[in-house]
């Protein structure tokens, strides 16, 4: 496996590179241009700059998280060619730099979603919250405030403020996009896409959607083995590929997981591992990586990957807040936690190949 870390950019994180090049094993950087929105075009300066800053630092910049796609690409309406087009383009130009893979979602209107940024644990530090019964109870502009306010002068993917003060509005143009239709506009995009990506070499990561049950009425289609294994059927190319998150899934079938990684494992491009700690009432919090800390065994995890051979991205994806780090860094991307989650992996992965070895 090849270990990365999600880094929000130059001038837009307290975490550094200098920082990161501490953690042991770490290779590649995982980034973004976070202050493009959906169907903004990428300029090639702009992706030049920043996979010149990371190569600086003797990392690779081979995974982005992500480029998000345009709500018109997930509608299916009339304006989805431009917004593909414009799609493919980045395509291109990220090939261009040497990005291997691109990782993105397919979640209406709404990216994860949390009721509570900083809910304390019994150890006093703090982490994501999802609250179950809150969200069946309230209405969806409330939610928004919530994490907007909770981010405070932060970007936060997949939450812009701009996109956010059209809720009404574009909850409306959901109203007739069910399972069903969702798919097949998913369909569409791949049939566009996905034949760029097998001439320029660049694998595209669907991300499981966070929590994995349809919310506020909305459909979400990448969130059981079920859906993974029809989401890739409708392309059925290695450029067709996942971003396999545990920490999504998680809340819905911890359990199944490791069966999950082992059935689809060729077409896992990219590993989000971490675990997460699931109620009797549905709530869940995120945890630290540790198996007994919460319901997904990230042994048998890291086992399934090893077990293949996996030459693929893993990042620790998120981590608690940890001593005090939660009043600068951005919520669920402190610095520790997700280091000591690395350093776990690293002791279950090199455990077993020096078991492998000694056979
Ligand atoms: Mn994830």
């Amino acid at each position: 496996m090849q270990m990365t870390w999600r880094w929000y950019g130059i001038n837009n994180d307290d975490i550094t590179l200098d920082h990161i090049r501490q953690i042991p094993g770490v290779t590649g950087i995982v980034w973004s241009l976070h202050d493009k929105v959906a169907g903004e075009v990428w300029e090639e300066e702009r992706i030049k700059e920043t996979m010149d800053h990371i190569r600086s630092k003797g990392f690779n910049g081979d995974v982005v998280e992500s480029v998000n796609i345009h709500d018109d690409i997930k509608l299916g309406n009339e304006n989805r060619d431009k917004y593909i087009d414009i799609y493919i383009d980045t395509i291109r130009k990220l090939a261009k730099e040497g990005v291997k893979v691109i990782c993105y979602n397919f979640m209406p209107v709404f990216d994860w979603t949390r009721t509570d940024l900083y809910k304390e644990l019994e150890d006093g530090s703090n982490a994501l919250f999802y609250e179950k019964a809150l969200v069946e109870g309230i209405n969806p502009k409330e939610i928004a405030d919530r994490i907007l306010e909770g981010a405070g002068d932060k970007t936060m993917p997949g939450w812009e403020p701009e996109r956010l003060n059209k809720l009404e509005e574009l909850f409306e143009k959901y109203k007739d996009i069910d399972e069903d239709k969702l798919f097949e506009n998913l369909k569409y995009f791949l049939e566009r896409i996905i034949p760029v990506c097998e001439e320029v070499d660049v694998k595209m990561a669907i991300h499981p959607d966070d929590p994995p049950w349809p919310i506020f009425g909305l459909p979400r289609v990448i969130r059981s083995r079920d859906h993974i294994k029809k989401f890739l059927g409708l392309v059925d190319s290695p450029y067709n590929g996942l971003t396999l998150c545990t920490g999504s899934l998680g809340p819905g079938q911890a359990s199944e997981i490791p069966s999950i990684v082992r059935e689809f494992g060729d077409r896992i491009h990219f590993a989000h591992i971490r675990n997460v700690r699931v109620y009797e009432n549905g709530d869940f919090i995120e945890v630290s990586h540790r198996a007994q800390d919460g319901n997904v065994d990230v042994v048998e995890v890291v086992k399934a990957y090893h077990e293949m051979d996996f030459k693929g991205y893993v990042r620790p994806d998120h981590g608690r807040h940890l001593w005090g780090e939660e009043k600068t860094c951005r919520p669920g991307y402190g610095l520790y936690d997700r280091a000591l989650g690395i350093m776990y992996m690293w002791g279950i992965w090199d455990t077993l190949e020096k078991e492998r070895a000694a056979k």
